[in-house]
């Protein structure tokens, strides 16, 4: 069969596909580490990371040889019978990250409706609350998911117009205001908080100091679920193994996924202690391909990764000389970079025509492949197996390209 061409492709996806995103024009087809290539070879440094899936570079050899050996022995049995996988990983999930229990699903928005599900039934037959009473905060800003539920309570118009109606049951209040939280939690019948430790999709909106330690103290002295979705944030992406770390704070029910898995295959999860995981029993929430044999093998790979190559330690060191040369970079468009650990971004001043997309294809021209998230900001999370010297060349790559702009 002949390789067809780039534009060939895109002409493809364009005429066969649903038209549910937009793309930078670039069509690629092979990834190793931090990279990636197209279909003419061209070879580009990735910083977006598939959303931060691929936190242990692409195409890991750990993880492609878990994938080889289980795809060869079992890939699924459904949760109608018992494999030898799935305990062995549920004890490995648990005692990694100091939970009783683990439900795994397959897609982060699975797993944030697991959390859902999860807290309204603890809500009820632990907290007392009124059937069908229970009320979860969400924050303004939020990226949860694309499920009818999770857009419900979402305030992008993009992701949620003309989808009603929507699913009730949740509460916006403004990200990083304790005040305004505990005023909500006041009003009666809240049963949980669902909160991103960093809003992503909002643009890498990283909370006041204290935020998640409040958080934590109000959930805490109200009998409410503290819920943190590390779905983007977790796994070493921030410098820790989860963001909350940061705080020493540990919720009630944690989140995970994309980079759970490390990009090959999607696997997520929800964890909670006994007096929370238990709410739900037999028949009560599943998955076909919830914690099947290749998603466990993957899991546990991707996992072992992360702690053998210090991978938290490495998003933190690299992260913070990124936001350095990032910061020596002197040019009108360029407004502002924050970030923590890998997880950064840049706002773009629009001038004379040239907005964040067009500074992201400039940047693939030059070899660096980052996305434009909302208008004018630029998110830069590149793969955390980095080096010292290839941030430095991709310092160099972004230098570049504000200077010819
Ligand atoms: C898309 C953003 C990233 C997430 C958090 C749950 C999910 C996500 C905190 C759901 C997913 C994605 C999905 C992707 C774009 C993307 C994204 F720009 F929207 F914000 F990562 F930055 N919780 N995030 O960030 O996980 O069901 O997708 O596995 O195109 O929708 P999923």
């Amino acid at each position: 069969m002949t390789q067809l061409s780039s534009s060939e492709l895109m002409e493809l996806e364009q005429r066969y596909g649903a038209h549910n995103y937009h793309p930078l024009p670039v069509v690629l087809d092979k990834g190793k580490g931090a990279k990636v290539w197209d279909v003419e070879g061209r070879e580009y440094y990735d910083f977006l990371s598939a959303y931060s899936a691929v936190n242990q570079g692409h195409c890991h050899p750990k993880i492609v040889q878990a994938v080889a050996e289980q795809a060869e022995r079992l890939t699924l049995t459904s949760r109608a019978f018992y494999s030898s996988s799935l305990g062995v990983f549920e004890k490995y999930m648990t005692e990694y990250f100091g939970f009783d229990k683990v439900l795994a699903m397959n897609t982060g928005a699975e797993a944030v409706e697991t959390a859902i599900k999860l807290c309204r039934k603890w809500a009820y037959q632990k907290k007392g609350i009124e059937s069908h009473k229970a009320r979860i905060l969400v924050c303004d800003g939020n990226f949860h998911g694309r499920t009818t539920t999770i857009i419900s309570f979402s305030n992008d118009d993009e992701a949620r117009a003309d989808y009603g109606p929507y699913t009730p049951g949740f509460t916006g209040i403004p990200y990083n205001d304790l005040a305004a939280m505990e005023k909500a939690i006041q009003a009666g019948d809240v049963a949980g908080v669902l909160v991103e430790p960093i809003q992503g999709e909002a643009g890498v909106i990283i909370p006041d100091d204290g935020f998640l330690t409040g958080v934590r103290e109000l959930c805490t002295k109200h009998n409410v679920l503290m819920m943190a979705d590390e779905v983007q944030t977790g796994i070493a992406r921030t410098g820790k193994l989860l963001a909350v770390n940061h705080e020493g704070v540990r919720p009630d029910v944690l989140i995970l996924g994309k980079a759970l898995s490390g990009g090959v295959y999607p696997v997520s999860a929800v964890l909670a202690d006994d007096d929370i995981m238990l709410c739900i029993r037999p028949g009560q929430h599943g998955s076909t391909y919830g914690g099947n044999p290749m998603a466990c093998k993957v899991a546990m790979a991707a996992l072992d990764i992360i702690r053998d190559e210090e991978l938290a330690h490495n998003a933190d060191v690299r992260g913070k000389a990124l936001r350095a040369g990032l910061r020596e970079i002197d040019h009108p468009l360029l407004k502002t970079v924050r970030g923590r650990g890998l997880l950064n971004a840049i706002d773009i001043e629009p001038a004379n025509g040239i907005d964040a997309w067009e500074v992201c294809v400039k940047l693939a021209e030059n070899g660096l492949l980052a996305k434009p998230t909302h208008e004018h900001t630029i998110r830069f999370s590149p793969p955390l197996v980095m080096t010292a010297e290839q941030i430095q060349e991709c310092i160099g790559i972004l230098k570049k390209t504000f200077a010819e702009l």
